[in-house]
């Protein structure tokens, strides 16, 4: 049910990509970025409307749009934390990215979805914590409720897909 890939989320064959996006919804760099270029404008109009209606997104809460252009159907905007330090309810907030963005997928009928390594990047969340808090998270979700029968965790840097490998396979 999970399954461990390193490569270009905007590459990948799911029902949904999530993104690892921020408050305003409005695009960035990293893999927000390269979801926006890879999957055209219509996302970020979604994202624009959903903006209109509810303000953005907070840390820990997601939002689901067109995939556009991508393979996959739906992309989903997860916000994850800024690493702080550890003392600001990263850890919390980095699980609940990982747990709303399965309860809308679930909701919108996804089988299978695919992650990239949420806050790991310009957020600076440290690796090794994220990858624990994101197999754990995705692990329990998957075991508690029926619906997406596979997540994938696509790791675009080698550090990322080495510590993912070698905690599945423990
Ligand atoms: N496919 C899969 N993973 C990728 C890709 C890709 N094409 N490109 C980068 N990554 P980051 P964050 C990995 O910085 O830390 C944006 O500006 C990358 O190696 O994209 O959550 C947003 O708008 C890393 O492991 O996201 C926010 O402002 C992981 O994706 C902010 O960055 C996450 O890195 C969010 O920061």
């Amino acid at each position: 049910m999970i399954e461990v890939i390193q490569g270009d989320i905007t590459k990948i064959n799911a029902d949904a990509i999530v993104n690892a996006a921020n408050t305003s919804l409005l695009g960035g760099g990293g893999v927000d970025g390269a979801i926006h270029k890879a999957g055209g404008p219509d996302i970020l109009e979604e994202c624009i409307d959903i903006r209109n209606r509810q303000g953005g997104c907070k840390v820990g809460e997601s939002v689901i749009t067109t995939g556009g252009n991508l393979p996959a159907k739906f992309v989903i905007h997860a916000v994850g934390p800024v690493w702080n330090g550890g003392k600001k309810n990263e850890d919390v907030l980095l699980a609940n990215a990982y747990i709303n963005s399965m309860k809308l997928a679930s909701e919108n009928g996804v089988k299978v979805l695919a992650f990239p390594n949420i806050s790991t990047g310009i957020y600076h969340f440290p690796k090794d914590r994220a990858a624990v808090i994101a197999i754990h998270t995705v692990r329990e979700f998957l075991s508690d409720f029926g619906g997406i029968e596979k997540v994938i965790f696509v790791c675009y840097d080698a550090e990322n897909f080495e510590l993912y490998t070698s905690l599945i396979n423990e």
